[in-house]
């Protein structure tokens, strides 16, 4: 039975992937961190606090900016693969938290590779570090692949760029399987809901039955190529079995501006949008009541914009047999509404 170690295990990608290695049969441990309330939720298929659900399931407490915890986890659980996911992983925050986003996703990627190394585990244990299309920041060339120079826009974006040629660094140094997935955004029902498309989603849902009246947002005409996490984290596993330890873009080749995004997701719906205006007095209206129901609120934009993004999955077709094109753009829409619709508890939200 192999034994893998997810760092951010209670995030999006991380709850994914632990319920696709416990499929494959791993033993799987996960780190999370102690908080005050109840922070275990993506994890409902596979824990419940107090119950034994999944014997191959363990989870530890753990923080990326705790060398010794992380040397001591690493050390007890003897993983086969590593996978980092754990990360300060919002743009906008980073530049408000810039040394505490160094610290966890820059430095905590190195505290991770040299555990390893310390340990006497470079040839046992395969490292994933969860880079970022971040990196591509103010587009060198239109789409990015593994070779397009890095051009990063924010804190974040800098930070990852540290934990990118750390990990490239202990592979050339150390003759360590150690490999950045370059992942452009990818969403899902289990998106955070501070992220733009789980907003829109779920206002959307909201303002449908009249739970929410406005939805606030930014920088309408920002690029993104999104895919589905589901079929990301595949893609993970798939880095950590290839024959030789190599860097991967992971895309789906398209990309879509947050305003189609939103006139997308309120159609499903059932609500046409109108816009009107320009710039931060731009306005989207329910073209059938006539409310304004978007409006551009400054706050929302960053110092620093990473204007498009779009990447070349070319290679991890060819090399992974990965299908970058599993889910469209359309249905990644459609799964993430008709879960916001379905979602029990869609608690008054003031405007
Ligand atoms: P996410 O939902 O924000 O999850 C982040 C995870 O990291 C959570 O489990 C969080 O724990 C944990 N974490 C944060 N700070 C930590 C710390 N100091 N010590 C230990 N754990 C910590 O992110 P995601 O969307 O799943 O993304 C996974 C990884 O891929 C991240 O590294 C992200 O930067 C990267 N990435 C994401 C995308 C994307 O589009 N989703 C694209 C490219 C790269 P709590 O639950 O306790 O907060
Ligand atoms: O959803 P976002 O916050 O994602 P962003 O900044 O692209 O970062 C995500 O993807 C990265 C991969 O490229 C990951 F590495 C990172 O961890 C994270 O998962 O914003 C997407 C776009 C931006 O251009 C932003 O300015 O949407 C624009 N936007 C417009 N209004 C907004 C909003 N973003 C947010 N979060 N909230 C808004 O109201």
């Amino acid at each position: 039975m192999k034994i893998a170690l997810i760092t951010g295990v209670t995030g999006q990608d991380g709850s994914y992937l632990a319920e696709l290695l416990l499929e494959k049969d791993y033993q799987v441990h996960g780190i999370i961190r102690r908080s005050s309330s109840y922070n275990l939720d993506r994890l409902d298929e596979i824990h419940i606090e107090g119950v034994k659900k999944n014997e191959n399931f363990h989870l530890h407490y753990g923080d990326m900016t705790d060398s010794m915890n992380v040397i001591r986890l690493i050390s007890e659980t003897q993983p086969d693969e590593i996978y980092n996911l754990a990360a300060q992983s919002h743009v906008k925050v980073s530049f408000d938290m810039p040394e505490y986003t160094a610290d966890v996703d820059g430095v905590g990627t190195l505290r991770i590779l040299e555990a390893v190394r310390i340990l006497k585990l470079s040839e046992k244990t395969r490292i994933y570090q969860a880079s970022t299309s971040e990196l591509y920041g103010k587009v060198q060339e239109v789409p990015q692949s593994e070779t397009t120079p890095f051009y990063p826009r924010s804190p974040y974006g800098v930070a990852k760029m540290y934990g990118f040629w750390i990990t490239k660094n202990y592979r050339e140094s150390y003759n360590m399987f150690a490999v950045n997935g370059i992942l452009f955004n990818h969403e899902s029902e289990r998106r955070g809901e501070e992220f733009v498309t789980r907003k829109i989603t779920l206002a959307a849902a909201r303002i449908a039955y009249g739970k929410q009246e406005k939805l606030y947002l930014g920088n309408l005409d920002a690029k993104r190529d999104w895919g589905y996490a589901k079929d990301y984290v595949e893609c993970m596993w798939l880095m950590l079995q290839h024959d030789t330890p190599e860097d991967f873009v992971i895309a789906t080749g398209e990309m879509h501006t947050v305003r189609e995004f939103v006139e997308k997701t309120f159609l499903e719906v059932g609500i046409n949008i109108k816009w009107e205006g320009e710039g931060v007095n731009e306005i989207g209206i329910d073209l059938k009541t006539g409310k304004t129901i978007i409006k551009v609120e400054e706050k929302y934009f960053r110092p620093a914009e990473v204007e498009q993004l779009m990447g070349d999955p070319s290679k991890a077709e060819d090399l992974l047999k990965w299908d970058s094109k599993k889910t469209s753009f359309d249905e990644l829409i459609k799964k993430m509404v008709a879960f916001d619709i379905k979602k029990k508890n869609l608690e008054v939200y003031e405007s």
